[in-house]
């Protein structure tokens, strides 16, 4: 067996390993974050369960933590009073960066981890098998339910050779996305393997895992070996090892193949991590931000590539440089070796460790500039500022171009600096806060912010509507649902998030739903691509949307659509996606006989002489029971009767 195969069978509970089979996964651990973490809780309360039925829990705070408002530090307040009762470790604003603290302190290979975070999978790079998933998919998780996915192809991704100087591991994922797309790793689990790897650091096999994300993958890993011992043993808990490796001769369903040492600088263009070219093909494009840090770059050995490329140096004058190094930790350790002063005098501003400018809180970019990030996502509008121009590249080319103020390929700096990471880090888990061991004494701090959920009714039989919304291919949940400094602090306050749905597609959006009560969106390919934030479901749902109708959908935006009770129907003919119009009415009648029995539905365009439009669902039986309930919280409340 390969590494996926031998995670999954340890955890199976449903559903057998094949290939599109439906699979439940018993989860040992989960992670949440304060912007999707806030919903999680409140649906694991109306669950009524006293205590989280994982062997872990980790509640983090790292994306909300500018505090412009009240509405953050409340929802801070509610997330450390349930970790307390609920048996959560709880990780305040300052410790870090989720998917960083959670690699450094508490991932373990072999396991299962799931988090309402689409970056999750970070944890693949010490050999745990981790998914994103919608905060309610969390949620059921700490309550003790399995995880639910379609069972994947396990690709093989053979790494040969070794990288040259100044290319990074940064370069071999932006290859695997010129080569795949975002599209690419749609039900594939991306296992990595070959003598390549074992010239990788765990922190840059999470570079990398991280970033499968970005190809859609359901999760990227790679095996437990020496390398990955060696890391424990830096962060002093060897005792959390364990070795795990394929088998001599293990199946996969697929293989790619990568020569490390013909890698050079990549960069992603404005404005998708797919669009991937040489960095030398847009060199000398002038820079006016750049930005160190976020979940995929902000190691211990990043940072201190930040410093040595700086010292006795200056940032171009032009150029703003930001840097968030990924945990406490990794701050602590700069600060005692002295090169956290280099970066400070070579002229970074250093920012809190946390998401920060990654997710739009802060640091947008000026009018029409250009920012080159060390991040994992440049959709249009998520630095904050619409018209900039955001590149995604690894640090090396990131600091190379601070320096010279344009993009630079880092082999221009010359000889590379060695790095050499200390054999024992400074742990400190004393910031980290235990649950009560008096959970019925604690209290639920809750703010004005966080306004439980509605009820949300039953599937109809026969819905009717507009179409309110008509989008292209590679819709992010961005799109759906902005994030940013104005209205992440809503997360936790449906109504109030809800004005905000679709308003950089369309400004009318929000309106057209609210007086039709009722309606329909029509996306392409790979549609609710990105983040894990299930409110890109739920205010949708909110706001009377009963359908979208797409070519095709990303796999956790599905999951949410379903555990909200939005119907995900794809075109049986793709090319009907041209028939349907903005504001055409759409009827379908038999919904719950089609739901429950077929797996094709027939839609009506009323205002096209009743044109019907054939749709398919290929629903588990599982997921049609969800939708016939109208979402899986009332699933739970059915079967609990
Ligand atoms: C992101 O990178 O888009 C986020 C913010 O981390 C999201 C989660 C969220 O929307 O809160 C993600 O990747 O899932
Ligand atoms: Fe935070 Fe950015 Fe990572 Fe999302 S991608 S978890 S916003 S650092």
């Amino acid at each position: 067996m390969n590494v996926s195969q031998k995670i999954i069978k340890e955890h199976l509970v449903t559903g057998s390993m094949v290939c599109g089979n439906e699979i439940g996964l018993c989860i040992d651990q989960t992670l949440t974050q304060d912007a999707t973490g806030t919903m999680a809780y409140l649906q694991f309360e109306a669950m009524k369960i006293p205590k989280v039925r994982t062997k872990l829990s980790v509640s983090y705070v790292d994306h909300n933590t500018l505090q412009s408002g009240f509405e953050n530090a409340d929802d801070h307040k509610y997330l450390q009073s349930i970790a307390k009762k609920y048996g959560i470790i709880f990780s305040p604003a300052g410790n870090g960066i989720c998917h960083q603290l959670h690699l450094e302190r508490f991932g373990i290979p072999g396991q299962t981890l799931i988090g309402s975070d689409s970056h999750t999978p970070t944890a693949g790079g010490l050999g745990m098998l981790a998914f994103g998933a919608g905060g309610l998919d969390v949620a059921c998780a700490m309550a003790g339910e399995p995880f639910y996915i379609i069972m994947p192809k396990i690709v093989k991704v053979t790494l040969n050779g070794k990288l040259k100087p100044w290319v990074s591991a940064k370069d071999i994922i932006l290859e695997l996305l010129r080569r795949l797309s975002v599209k690419g790793g749609r039900g594939k689990i991306f296992e990595f393997s070959g003598p390549g790897i074992k010239t990788l650091s765990v922190p840059e096999r999470a570079t990398i895992t991280n970033m499968g994300t970005e190809l859609g993958a359901t999760t990227s890993l790679f095996p437990s070996d020496e390398i990955t011992l060696k890391f424990f043993k830096q962060q002093k808990r060897q005792k959390n090892y364990r070795k795990l490796e394929a088998d001599k001769n293990a199946g996969y369903e697929d293989e790619i193949v990568i020569d490390l040492g013909s890698l050079e600088p990549l960069i992603a263009l404005p404005h998708s991590p797919d669009n991937v070219k040489k960095v030398s093909a847009v060199s000398k494009t002038k820079v006016q931000q750049a930005a160190i840090g976020s979940c995929t770059n902000s190691s211990l050995s990043d940072m201190l590539l930040v410093s040595k490329v700086l010292k006795n140096k200056k940032v171009h004058p032009d150029v703003s440089l930001v840097v968030s190094p990924g945990s406490r930790q990794v701050t602590v350790t700069l600060a005692k070796t002295g090169a956290l002063a280099d970066i400070i005098s070579g002229g970074a501003r250093i920012l809190e460790c946390a998401c920060g400018p990654c997710i739009g809180m802060g640091q947008a970019p000026p009018s029409n500039s250009v920012s080159v990030r060390t991040f994992n996502r440049n959709f249009e509008g998520r630095s904050g500022t619409r018209d900039a121009k955001v590149f995604l590249t690894s640090v090396e080319t990131a600091i190379a171009s601070a320096i010279k103020g344009e993009i630079t390929d880092p082999r221009e700096l010359g000889k590379k600096p060695q790095i050499s990471i200390p054999a024992k880090l400074e742990v400190d888990e004393g910031l980290f806060m235990k649950p009560s061991k008096k959970p019925d004494t604690i209290n639920i701090v809750r703010g004005p912010n966080i306004v439980p959920l509605p009820d949300f009714e039953a599937l109809k039989d026969s819905i009717s509507g507009p179409v309110l919304l008509k989008v292209p291919d590679n819709i992010t949940t961005d799109h759906i649902l902005p994030a940013g400094s104005k209205i992440l602090p809503f997360r936790s306050n449906l109504p109030k998030i809800s004005e905000f749905t679709f308003s950089g597609v369309d400004k009318n959006f929000v309106k057209r739903a609210k007086d039709a009560v009722s309606g329909f969106i029509v996306g392409g390919e790979n549609y609710g691509q990105g983040s894990s934030r299930e409110h890109a479901a739920l205010a949708p749902r909110y706001l009377g949307i009963k359908a979208v109708i797409a070519k095709s959908f990303a796999r956790i935006h599905l999951a949410n659509l379903i555990n909200f009770g939005i119907l995900p129907l794809t075109f049986q003919d793709p090319g009907d996606y041209d028939s349907l119009k903005l504001e055409d009415t759409i009827e379908i009648n038999g919904l719950v006989n089609s739901v429950k029995n077929k797996n094709v539905i027939v839609l009506s365009v009323l205002s096209q002489h009743s044109l019907q439009i054939h749709v398919e669902h290929n629903l588990t039986q599982r997921q049609k029971e969800i939708l016939l309930a109208g979402g899986l919280l009332n699933w739970i409340k059915n079967n609990k009767k």
